[in-house]
């Protein structure tokens, strides 16, 4: 277990491919969202998930009944989970649950998110919608890197039992082993990999500083 997910918001098919092969071994999924699907269609979860599990990012935000309707499209194209917005509710919420456990797949719902603006809806936004997704049977959690102390918060309310995955490492300032040490179970990176002049090294370098810990004492 690498405790790394690629966010490959790039625009080219090719460039997706090469990226997802070339990382593969280094991250345990791939997050896919608008970005590359409206470039290059939904299909690409498909030719994608031949190197990783695809995590679909479309930040599920509806009604119970049009959620409903998103999620089949997205586990019909081949997603392994799905990622939800927390603050519609819980019925919101439920119908992704009913239609990812029909597919036999993961439901992650955002608590609160990563960028300066993700901070005017802290506490107790983040906390219910925690709790509201712990009680509903969600898989896990998005919870931003940039914040590790509000990670360890989450953590302590929901206990073991969600898995929390965590962007906002490198580009928006995060550390990876930070916000591990601070109950992540995985880290999301996008720029900081598909921008480098070599994703690969870059994927292994984050790997290592991981595996190191925070002051590289593991
Ligand atoms: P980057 O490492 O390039 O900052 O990418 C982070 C990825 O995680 C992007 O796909 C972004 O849309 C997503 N994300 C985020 O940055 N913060 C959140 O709170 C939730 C996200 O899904």
């Amino acid at each position: 277990k690498s405790c790394m997910i690629l966010a490959l918001d790039v625009s080219d098919r090719e460039e997706a491919l090469k990226i997802a092969e070339d990382v593969s071994e280094f991250v345990d999924a791939v997050k896919v969202g608008y970005p590359l699907v409206l470039a290059t269609g939904l299909g690409i979860i498909r030719e994608l998930s031949e190197f990783a599990p695809i995590i679909a990012d479309f930040k599920v935000a509806d009604i119970p009944n049009t959620n409903r309707l998103i999620c089949e499209q997205v586990f019909e194209a081949g997603a392994d989970a799905v990622i939800v917005q927390g603050f519609t509710g819980r019925d919101s919420l439920d119908a992704c649950i009913e239609v990812a456990s029909e597919y036999g797949k993961d439901v992650f719902v955002v608590s609160e998110m990563s960028h300066p603006g993700g901070a005017e809806f802290l506490q107790p936004v983040g906390e219910t919608i925690a709790r509201m997704a712990a009680q509903a049977g969600a898989f896990g959690l998005v919870a931003p890197a940039t914040r590790p102390e509000r990670v360890k918060a989450i953590r302590e309310i929901i206990g073991d039992k969600l898995t929390i995955i965590s962007p906002g490492v490198g580009a928006q300032g995060g550390k990876a082993s930070d916000v591990i040490a601070a109950g992540a179970d995985w880290v999301i990176v996008g720029r900081s990999i598909y921008r480098a002049d070599s994703p690969r090294e870059a994927a292994r370098e984050i790997a290592a500083e991981i595996e190191a810990g925070p002051n590289g004492e593991n």
